[in-house]
């Protein structure tokens, strides 16, 4: 391996906080990217070999043979493995994985500003891919300071004109120009927000009423949509409210024995749709890849050496981290 990103997930493992335990004892993180040093000898039909520069996500095994893989949900195959949860995953300089999982690199990106894009980049991009907005609408991005949220306000600020030779291309061309109202706390997050083009700030720490403010923003109709990054539970309270009619609150963060307090009246009379969005099938992690790769998206990440993994939990849990942390495996 040569580096690992830490997602807020890799906390909620250790923390024992989620409904669905993990494996004990258990190697946390599903950010890695290495080389490919060995394939067991009665591995048939790789898609990939020695030497080829791949990344480890947290989906880290799907049939492909049962009812939701049939239908490229990988993320709920009844067979899934998951990295850094139900098997070992990146928090080590050599992992087992699967050679129809893994994720081929392309050579034009660097190896930490890969590791976020394969949990960070691939939930971001497929929320927004599902969240039925066009051009020009405004969406709303409660955490977007933080791992997955600064990679969401990226992609959709991105203006770059690159070359659509590509399907994956296309497709995220059609998320580009989305008007970004950027939600989190404190002046290093304001900093990157703006930095990755974020039209509107608003610093929930000292923000008094965050919903007038989104009304405001939006000249009284409110947003199109919410992709929901925070891993506390206080960025999904108000979304009813502040999205328009037909508005869709994509679901992402995944606060500990929460549950989601939602007007049932406003729900329907405005006609929302709540969209729990998990992780993303290969598909979508090689469409992310390639997307980063042409320099579309920027990554922020800090480097530092593995053995800060605590320190670096610690941080998160108290919500200091702008963008990524990516660990040094080498
Ligand atoms: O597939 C999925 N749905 C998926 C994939 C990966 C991660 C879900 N997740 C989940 C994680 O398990 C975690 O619960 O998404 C959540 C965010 O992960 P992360 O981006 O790795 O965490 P972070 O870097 O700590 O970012 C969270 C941000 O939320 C802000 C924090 O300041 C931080 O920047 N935040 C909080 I906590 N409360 C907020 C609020 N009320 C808030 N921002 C705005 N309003
Ligand atoms: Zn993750």
């Amino acid at each position: 391996m040569h580096c690992t990103g830490v997602c807020h997930t890799d906390l909620h493992a250790a923390m024992g906080d989620w409904p669905v335990p993990p494996k004990t004892p258990l190697i946390g993180g599903h950010e890695g990217v290495g080389d490919i040093v060995a394939i067991g000898h009665n591995t048939v039909d790789s898609p990939v070999k020695i030497g080829d520069r791949v990344g480890v996500k947290w989906i880290a095994y799907s049939c492909l043979q049962c009812e939701q893989c049939r239908n490229s949900r990988e993320q709920n195959c009844e067979n899934a493995q998951l990295s850094g949860y139900t098997v070992d995953g990146t928090f080590q300089q050599y992992v087992v994985s699967y050679v129809t999982c893994v994720t081929p690199i392309p050579d034009g990106l660097e190896s930490a500003s890969a590791a976020s894009l394969l949990c960070a980049g691939l939930t971001v991009y497929r929320a927004l891919k599902y969240s039925e907005t066009n051009p020009g609408d405004w969406v709303v991005l409660p955490g977007a300071g933080g791992g997955l949220g600064h990679l969401g306000a990226s992609l959709l600020s991105s203006v770059s004109e690159w070359s659509i030779n590509e399907p994956s291309a296309i497709q995220y061309a059609k998320y580009m120009g989305r008007r970004v109202i950027a939600i989190d706390g404190g002046e290093e997050k304001r900093k990157l927000c703006d930095e990755l083009g974020a039209d509107h700030w608003i610093d929930f720490t000292t923000c008094k009423d965050v919903t007038a403010e989104i009304k405001r923003v939006t000249g009284g109709k409110g947003a199109h949509a919410a992709v929901v990054t925070t891993a506390s539970s206080s960025g999904y309270t108000q979304a009813i409210d502040y999205l328009r009619e037909n508005g869709r609150l994509m679901a992402v963060g995944l606060p500990a024995k929460a549950t989601l307090d939602a007007s049932i009246f406003f729900t329907v009379f405005k006609s929302i749709t709540i969209h729990g969005s998990y992780v993303g099938n290969r598909q979508d992690a090689i469409e992310c890849i390639n997307i980063a790769a042409s320099g579309a998206v920027k990554v922020h990440y800090q480097l530092k050496p593995i053995d800060e993994l605590e320190n670096v939990y610690v941080a998160l849990g108290e919500g200091k981290i702008a963008g990524r942390i990516v660990l040094a495996l080498q």
